[in-house]
């Protein structure tokens, strides 16, 4: 494998800029009263890396008890608490805020030309929100955790469980107005911020889909919200909206969860979907194909995506008119997600494709993604999923978006902006090594769970019948060797904090402005307002600057 296009400073005289952000104030109280995004965007891969390995520990239980048929090594119980616990700290402190939180913060103000995010504070706020959130689940975990599920289906929640869904639901009410905040930043300034000539049509298309994220984050959250409030308030008081003895309605609780949580899956993987067409351009030397197509077809996503969230409730009861409306609803939103799919593809055909880490993360992302969006549309037809809903079929799709396509993207996306964030490259050999590791860790871990669930294996549960064992073997060992591909990352880039190259300002030789700048960058980001004058992916731009800067310089 070639990674022709890697072009460091030479490294016996090469160093660190003087003045950086990272070196401008020192101590904590530097770190923690910071309004600088991009420190903000460190702070977030600290607490999200955190979150995501207690996430990943419940996630070794679980795999760990499904290995034999019986309940060996937890409780029921106990097992219910684990797998609710996973799913809470991997989708509301991991997932969501992931993209968004680190790379969104670091990014977007310097893509579009600014020195920061619209409201520096607010911004810093949507941290600490985030952080005493995740501080409340991890007091609900310790004091007994929460045994409802991520979904906190009613009326287990209300009247049925004896554990900590009050703590639990309160602390998602509080992460969720981080995520808004971060949405309203986010859309702000992307309107108002960007650096004259950067036009809505030369925003990098990393931009255009944290946009539609924001837009999804800043409308649906509030409704989980009110939703999970109202939880509270029917635990506590009892006033009786989802309790059918008092005039009430469970079902209503499921449209307001779902109203917001379908959406949150495309909050989850549009930040995703711009990492890998910043990476799939730069590693192929072409323009996206299709870039407006590509950017309309995040706010489609956007859009379409509050209108399938009946297809989660297909036997819950709902009517049968109603149900095939939603379905072929379902249906159409796959439609934006597959322009990518095949725009990225056809990126590829022709350019000049070079192996390095990232790209090797983006392609596991496009197999997996389509694997993962293709099994959506069977879920999405109504007889299938009476079939399959609640079996580990669906438990098989959601990994395949999330962790094959989101988590993918995300360390895509940090291996890519890595000598930007830090100023040094990671080893490229190790890298390589763990991508390859993370794939098929993947695999093994989550396609034996389609065909469990094929076969009628339910979710949730901690026993089952023998004849399935063969395949949850599988699972689990695959999950060790997926434990191994996280374990890696963390370590070497750790490792190259201190001893990685020196990366110099555009390893990668991208065109995007973030790229244009020193790596760490100065804490304005830029030393003078830039002024754009090209378009996107704009490579032949880049090579007459780069002879240009030659020629001044020699
Ligand atoms: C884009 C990324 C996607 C993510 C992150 C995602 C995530 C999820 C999650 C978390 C669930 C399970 C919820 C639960 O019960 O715990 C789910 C179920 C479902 N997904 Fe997706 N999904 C994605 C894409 C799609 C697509 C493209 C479609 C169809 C076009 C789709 C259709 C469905 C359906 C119909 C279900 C409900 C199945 C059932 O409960 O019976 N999904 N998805
Ligand atoms: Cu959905």
């Amino acid at each position: 494998m070639s990674s022709t296009i890697v072009s460091l400073p030479d490294q016996t005289t090469a160093t660190l800029p003087k003045h950086t952000y990272l070196n401008n104030e020192y101590g904590l109280k530097s770190w923690l009263l910071t309004r600088d995004h991009k420190r903000i965007g460190i702070l977030y891969l600290i607490t999200i890396t955190f979150f995501f390995f207690i996430g990943g520990a419940m996630a070794g239980l679980v795999r760990l008890e499904l290995l034999t048929p019986q309940t060996d090594l937890l409780a029921a119980d106990t097992y219910n608490k684990v797998f609710t616990m996973h799913g809470i700290i991997m989708i509301f402190l991991f997932l969501v805020p992931s993209v968004p939180g680190t790379l969104g913060n670091f990014l977007v103000p310097i893509m579009v030309g600014a020195k920061d995010l619209a409201f520096p504070k607010i911004n810093l706020l949507s941290w600490y929100l985030n952080t005493i959130g995740g501080i409340m689940v991890l007091a609900a975990l310790i004091s007994g955790g929460v045994d409802t599920g991520w979904t906190f289906t009613t009326p287990l929640s209300t009247h049925y469980v004896n554990t900590h869904v009050i703590t639990a639901g309160l602390a998602i009410f509080v992460t969720g107005f981080s995520s808004i905040f971060t949405g309203i930043n986010i859309i702000v300034t992307v309107h108002r911020m960007r650096a004259p000539g950067m036009t809505w049509f030369r925003l990098p298309l990393f931009i255009w889909s944290n946009y539609a994220a924001s837009i999804l984050m800043v409308l649906g959250t509030p409704v989980l919200a009110i939703a999970l409030v109202l939880v509270v308030l029917e635990r506590t008081i009892g006033i009786g909206v989802f309790d059918p003895t008092k005039g009430g309605d469970p079902l209503l609780f499921q449209h307001l969860f779902w109203f917001y949580s379908h959406p949150a899956v495309y909050i989850m993987i549009l930040p995703g979907m711009g990492v890998i067409s910043e990476v799939i351009s730069t590693f192929s030397r072409k323009r996206v194909f299709g870039y407006t197509a590509v950017a309309f077809s995040s706010v489609a996503i956007a859009v379409f995506g509050f209108l399938v969230w009946e297809h989660h409730m297909f036997i819950m009861g709902v009517s049968s008119y109603s149900a095939l409306i939603f379905s072929l609803l379902t249906m159409l939103v796959a439609v934006p997600s597959a322009i990518k799919i095949f725009n990225w593809a056809a990126t590829l055909y022709k350019g000049s494709i070079t192996f390095e880490t990232p790209m090797l993360y983006a392609f596991g992302f496009m197999g997996l993604f389509t694997i993962g969006g293709l099994t959506g549309v069977f879920l999405g037809s109504l007889g299938m999923d009476v079939h399959l809903t609640e079996t580990y079929f669906i438990v098989a799709h959601f990994h395949f978006v999330m962790v094959g396509g989101m988590l993918m993207a995300f360390l895509a996306g940090i291996h890519f902006w890595w000598p930007k964030i830090t100023g040094r490259m990671y080893p490229e050999n190790l890298s390589k090594l763990a991508a390859l590791v993370t794939f098929i860790g993947f695999i093994l871990t989550f396609f034996p769970q389609f065909i469990l669930g094929y076969l009628g294996m339910p979710r949730r549960y901690a026993a089952y019948p023998p004849e399935f064992q063969v395949l949850n073997v599988l699972s689990t060992a695959g999950a060790t060797v997926l434990g191994v591909g996280y374990l890696l990352p963390m370590l070497y880039l750790t490792w190259s904090l201190k001893y990685g190259k020196i990366a110099g300002p555009n390893p990668w030789q991208a065109t995007g402005l973030e790229w244009q700048i020193q790596s760490p960058p100065v804490v304005e980001n830029f030393l003078e307002t830039p002024v754009v004058d090209y378009e996107a992916y704009d490579y032949e731009w880049l090579a007459n600057k780069t002879r240009n800067e030659v020629h001044t310089v020699g």
